[in-house]
């Protein structure tokens, strides 16, 4: 099981051992869950209902005859049994502070620009976390992430993946480590699906009513040197059910440039250094390409850029 951790703790005598779960959670997983973070349960029944209306109002008829549907008809037609790795069964849009935002339902906007707010604050905070578990100077990362004169992204992402009739031959979404910093994800109750490779074995990361699935990106494994790999992670899709699922992503500005943080105490020389120092506008160049495949390469491939 993911580690469900009770973040309020942080403020009390049990601070010392919940950041050791944490720390534990980023090195030994790359994903773990939050309860007790604050973020009103009142405000987060509002998220799953606007989303879910968004859905259902803008959204599902559209699916319908969207390019999903049309592959997977191709690929029955043609008679293949093996399971797809071209296409992702799911539908996507997504919010960030300067694009267009559904109109329907009426408080999707309110809501949502609510919800972006705490979030935001959240990945904050577990950043500075990070900073402290990592003997960084607090804000090391989130200035990181600014770079010279940017400001980090912050995007969020509401997917559905409807039932598909054919699940063996798709993906919801194929396996992927996510690109950026600090993912946090709100996903259904009661439809399950995602997964997280730990040790080599798929686990399931289980729904928790209103818990935040934490994850790190490509972007945090480099800053840590290694410390906190991103961790390989898909979503599966069933003939029942719609999953929702919410994440919000707190990347790096286009034009920071990221690379292995010098921790406070290192002897320069005795730092085995793993990963090289590049622009994660470049970064995201490459990683638009390759998504699905190993992160080895990308590495490689922003440092000869
Ligand atoms: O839908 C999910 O639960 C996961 C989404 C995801 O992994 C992503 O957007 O990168
Ligand atoms: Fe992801």
């Amino acid at each position: 099981m993911i580690p469900v951790i009770d973040i309020s703790k942080l403020d009390g005598e049990e601070r010392s051992e919940t950041l050791a779960k944490i720390h534990n959670g980023c090195q030994e997983w790359g994903f773990f869950q939050l309860v007790n973070h604050g973020i009103p349960v009142e405000l987060l029944e509002r998220v799953k209902k606007v989303c879910s209306d968004c859905f259902k109002l803008e959204r599902e008829e559209k699916f319908k005859d969207s390019e999903p549907i049309h592959l997977l008809n191709e690929i029955v037609d043609q008679g293949q049994d093996k399971k797809s790795e071209n296409l992702d069964w799911e539908d996507v849009f997504v919010l960030h502070d300067d694009n267009q935002w559904p109109s329907q339902p009426s408080e999707f906007k309110e809501t949502m620009k609510e919800y972006r707010a705490e979030l935001k604050k959240l990945a904050e905070k577990m950043m500075e976390i990070m900073d402290e578990n990592l003997g960084l100077e607090k804000g090391y990362i989130k200035k990181a992430f600014s770079g010279e004169n940017g400001v980090p992204f912050f995007g969020t992402k509401v997917s559905h993946y409807p039932p598909c009739p054919r699940p063996e031959l798709v993906n919801g979404l194929r396996a992927h480590t996510d690109a950026g910093g600090v993912i946090l994800l709100f996903q259904d109750d009661q439809v399950g699906g995602l997964q997280m490779l730990k040790d080599g074995q798929w686990i399931d990361v289980q729904p928790v009513t209103n818990a935040i699935v934490i994850n790190t990106g490509d972007q945090i494994e480099v800053i840590s040197n290694g410390k906190y790999k991103s961790a390989w992670h898909r979503v599966l899709v069933s003939t029942e059910g719609n999953r929702r699922s919410i994440a919000s992503f707190y990347n790096p500005s286009l034009t920071a440039t990221i690379a292995p943080a010098k921790q406070t105490g290192d002897d320069e020389s005795s730092v085995n250094v793993a990963y090289p120092e590049f622009v994660f506008g470049n970064y995201m160049e490459v990683y638009t390409k390759q998504k699905f495949m190993p992160k080895e390469p990308r590495f490689q491939a922003v440092q000869a850029m």
